[in-house]
């Protein structure tokens, strides 16, 4: 494929500087790229269920119904892209925003929901605050809420594979912006370049860490350009563009599985929401910028034009999408919503070798 080619033949510092884009904000696809009906499909209907899920949750918060709520409003196509390079086998690492790829890869969404309510049916027990969902059986890990922590985990999981010449599948781990400047950061990197482990690293910069802005986050050129520090193949793709972010996602992801090395990949997309929602953005931040993004960078909506324009989806059945997410959304909150509370005598299971 002619750009993506034309991309990866660049220096080492042109890929982690420059930005890999295939649709346009404007609209505008690279000629010659081979689109894919049904996988596009599928994707735009991982990002509206993941942007539904959102704003319900959020309306709960609101209500009172349950305590905390994150998004990954705007991010979606980071979200939902890089998901779309995972095989079944893959172990997933997530940061902040990442839940949509558990989803999206298979967990179910009454995992995710009865967690958020910390309800009897919760895996972990009512213990973690909201948006912490774990599901072994599709490889997915707690999201580790001290900022990039996980890295080194992952590095981990990796290695293990590696150790037990499972050479078929990696382990993506993901980070926030935020999360380069932490210690665990240069800890994951440097071990798993070291040690040759077959982990995709993805940074969301999404501009923001809580109210700390890139340019006090960092005096780099950009994220990316942290990893060649480390000899790392680093690459650099415009996060709100689903098909940039699957096809590049899915070039690191056979390239680890080949070579069993690891690729980091920057992912440039914008916080549009506030960081959680016991955040207000409009105190340290300008919103009319954010308004710019939601304007004219929503990553749904540029595949949506797409879509229409390629007569593979009409506004009927686009509703209709919506209209399925909705109700599946609202029969699961209904359900999470009928179940008790975990038992008292849960607070010491797992805790001593006698239960108390
Ligand atoms: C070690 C540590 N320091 C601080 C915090 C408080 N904290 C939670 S999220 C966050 C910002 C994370 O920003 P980023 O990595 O860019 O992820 P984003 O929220 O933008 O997705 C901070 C400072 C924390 N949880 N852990
Ligand atoms: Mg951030």
């Amino acid at each position: 494929m002619y750009a993506l080619d034309q991309y990866l033949a660049c220096d080492a510092k042109v890929k982690a500087t420059s930005l890999f884009s295939l649709l346009s904000e404007d609209g505008i696809l690279q000629e010659g790229f081979d689109l894919d009906q049904e996988s596009l499909l599928r994707m735009y209907r991982g990002m509206r269920r993941l942007r539904i899920l959102d704003e319900r949750m959020l309306i709960l918060q609101r209500q009172g119904r349950i305590g905390f709520y994150g998004e990954a409003r705007g991010q979606e196509a980071a979200v939902i892209g890089t998901a779309s390079a995972l095989c079944e086998k893959d172990w997933i690492v997530p940061a902040l925003r990442e839940a949509g790829v558990g989803l999206y890869c298979g967990m179910p969404l009454s995992i995710y929901i009865n967690q958020i309510f910390g309800n009897a049916a919760d895996v972990s027990k009512g213990r973690q605050m909201p948006c912490h969902p774990c599901d072994k059986d599709h490889n997915y890990v707690v999201m580790s809420s001290c900022v990039a922590n996980q890295l080194p985990h992952a590095v981990g999981i990796a290695w293990a594979m590696k150790h037990n010449k499972d050479t078929d599948r990696l382990c993506v781990s993901y980070m926030g912006d935020g999360g380069t400047s932490e210690g665990s950061f240069h800890i994951g990197l440097n071990f798993a370049q070291t040690m040759s482990v077959p982990v995709l690293f993805i940074c969301q910069n999404n501009g923001w860490a809580i109210s700390t802005p890139t340019n006090k986050q960092t005096i780099s050129e950009t994220y990316a350009i942290k990893g060649l520090a480390y000899d790392m193949e680093s690459l650099r793709v415009d996060g709100n563009d689903l098909l940039a972010v699957s096809t590049l996602t899915k070039y690191a992801a056979e390239k680890i599985r080949k070579d069993q090395k690891p690729i980091f990949i920057e992912a440039v997309t914008y916080r549009v929401s506030a960081h959680s929602s016991s955040d207000d953005p409009s105190r340290y931040r300008d919103e009319s910028v954010t308004k710019e993004w939601i304007e004219k960078r929503d990553p749904i909506d540029r595949i949506r034009k797409l879509l229409f324009e390629k007569k593979w989806m009409t506004e009927d059945e686009d509703q209709k999408i919506t209209h399925h997410f909705e109700s599946e959304i609202n029969q699961e909150i209904k359900k999470a919503e009928a179940i008790e509370l975990p038992d008292k005598k849960t607070l010491t299971q797992d805790v001593f070798e006698e239960e108390q």
